[in-house]
């Protein structure tokens, strides 16, 4: 088969499809983005109906992924780490029902926060949920594990988690294609219960999951992806899973003088691991996240035998590894990186020139400095939370998304009394329509911009759900017709801006404006 140079992500993508993939679920969030982008932009999706259109948030995703499943053929969800908080409920209850079509869950993990609010670790998701995890350390493994992903998944009866990380899904690769497979039939599960998660059924079904468990350390045990390689000095043992088993490698290119165990695949082998315990002096846990493998360990093998790695300051205990902090573990010397000239000049992220956030911060701006009693302004997450920093300085929290309403609810709740909260179109779709609903039904004395741009610009432009709906939508949930203002965010509708603005504040109940522009990326990739 032909051999292509792809990101991890991209290898994830023609996996899936050359498993036969019948449909992508996904939200975009960074590092995970580029699966379904991939997808799309194929000519494969388009000549196979492959269904690849994005979901409005995660939830939805893993869901509809699960409809698919029910209805026999193969779904690929796709998700950043945050993501898998939103989506888990289904997540969680999707080990419990069981898939009939093969159902791979991408969980994008970004250690050091590269793009995101914390560097949670996806592993202990799919430990919670009691499946099969899968974790590449490279991107033929990426490949190989999502192409044989489906076939385990629809062999287990559960979905299976790929737990992948930044530098991965966005460091490119040859990656060897295997032939391409035929999609699944329609076809549904013979257990008419199997997808009715009511008590009595429910307790049966996770019976049935504890009693896989046993398969699956089975499979784990015989695993491809786990491999170990012995070797003569059993002064140490390393353990190393995913990406750090290829910074392990890089800093020994003529083999590790120490036994190596390379976990790919969850749960733990826990007869190579004891083999392991019984022979070396001490184990060295190399992974990407939390400590999940080295709490593991401690609890699987007892108190006794020293167990090294970020806990004990072996290796950092936040942040992303790489070959260098791998090195700097076993004592190498690390070669320093040049010096950037001065002459480069540290360049703060700021939202774009003739961005319409902008006009509609400046407007706001000029109305909370009106106030005697400090507005508080609660952002939300997407480029205008840009409008955190100077110039703006407009911003006092930014949590998760969906929060800037139902905190600025809670805050007016308590008694404040300006409370305005900033969301973007994609964010308040993706979960900020649940909340105006609870501040709709208390007429919340609060404002809420819902900074429309058509877009779901921070993650690159992707289709915003809501597009040509947001007033529909607020409508629809109950928003008064008399406090709802759609407005062009440009310098010559300022004064205007400022007037509703001033206006809505001073209202003591809920009202909603809308500053409308299209993102000016997005319009100029349009013109490309
Ligand atoms: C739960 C979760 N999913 C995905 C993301 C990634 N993400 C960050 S901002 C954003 C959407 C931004 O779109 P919008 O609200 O329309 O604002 P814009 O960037 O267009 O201004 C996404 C998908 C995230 N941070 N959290
Ligand atoms: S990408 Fe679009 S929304 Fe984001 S800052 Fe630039 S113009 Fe504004």
């Amino acid at each position: 088969m032909d051999k292509l140079l792809l990101l991890g992500d991209e290898a994830i993508a023609q996996a899936a499809m050359d498993a036969g993939l019948s449909g992508v679920y996904a939200y975009p969030g960074t590092p995970s983005t580029e699966i379904t982008e991939y997808i799309q932009s194929s000519h494969k999706s388009t000549k196979d109906s492959i269904h690849c259109r994005w979901s409005a948030n995660e939830k939805t995703a893993m869901e509809a992924a699960l409809g698919m499943s029910f209805a026999g053929k193969r779904a690929l969800v796709c998700m950043k780490h945050v993501g898998v908080n939103v989506a888990a409920d289904a997540f969680i209850n999707s080990a419990a029902t069981g898939i009939v079509g093969g159902l791979v869950f991408v969980a994008a993990d970004d250690p050091s926060m590269h793009s995101s609010q914390n560097e949670q670790d996806s592993r202990f998701y799919g430990n919670f949920a009691m499946i099969p995890i899968l974790e590449p350390s490279n991107q033929q493994e990426a490949y190989d594990m999502v192409y044989e992903g489906f076939e385990f998944s629809e062999r287990c009866g559960v979905p299976v988690m790929l737990r992948i990380t930044t530098r991965l899904a966005h460091s490119r690769s040859g990656v060897k294609r295997r032939p391409e497979k035929p999609q699944n039939e329609l076809h549904f599960s013979k257990d008419p219960k199997q997808f009715v998660l009511l008590p009595a059924i429910a307790r049966v079904q996770y019976n049935r999951l504890l009693e896989s468990q046993k398969d699956f350390l089975d499979y784990s045990e015989k695993s491809a992806f786990n491999s170990y390689v012995d070797a003569a000095d059993k002064s140490r043992g390393i353990i190393a899973s995913g990406i750090a088993f290829n910074y392990l490698m890089e800093n020994f290119p003529e083999g590790c003088p120490f036994p190596v165990l390379k976990i790919g695949q969850y749960p733990l082998p826990e007869a190579i691991l004891s083999k392991m315990a019984s022979e070396c002096k001490e184990l060295i846990v190399m992974e990407e996240g939390y400590p999940l493998i080295e709490d593991m360990l401690r609890g699987l093998l007892g108190v006794g035998l020293k167990i090294r790695g970020r806990k004990d300051g072996f290796l950092p205990r936040v942040g992303e590894l790489n070959p260098d902090v791998v090195a700097q573990a076993f004592g190498f010397e690390v070669e320093r990186a040049a010096e950037v000239s001065p002459v480069v000049k540290m360049r703060p992220p700021s939202l774009c020139v003739g961005c319409g956030h902008r006009d509609m911060f400046d407007a706001l701006n000029v109305v909370v400095a009106e106030k005697s009693e400090e507005p508080k302004v609660f952002g939300d997450i997407g480029c205008y939370t840009l409008g955190y920093l100077p110039p703006f300085k407009a911003l006092h929290s930014c949590v998760d998304m969906g929060a800037s309403i139902t905190m600025a609810k809670g805050a007016a709740d308590a008694g404040l009394k300006y409370g305005v909260a900033v969301i973007g179109d994609s964010t308040f779709t993706h979960s900020g329509m649940t909340s105006l609903l609870d501040a709709i039904n208390e007429n919340s004395p609060i404002t809420v911009i819902i900074s429309d741009n058509e877009t779901t610009a921070m993650t690159g432009g992707q289709r915003s759900a809501g597009t040509g709906k947001i007033e529909a939508i607020c409508l629809g949930l109950g928003v008064d017709p008399a406090h709802l203002h759609v407005l062009i965010p440009l310098k010559k509708n300022h004064d205007e801006m400022v007037r509703v603005i001033r206006e809505e504040m001073d209202y003591r109940g809920l009202s909603v404006i809308i500053p409308r522009r299209e993102c000016i990326q997005t319009i100029g990739k349009k013109k490309k």
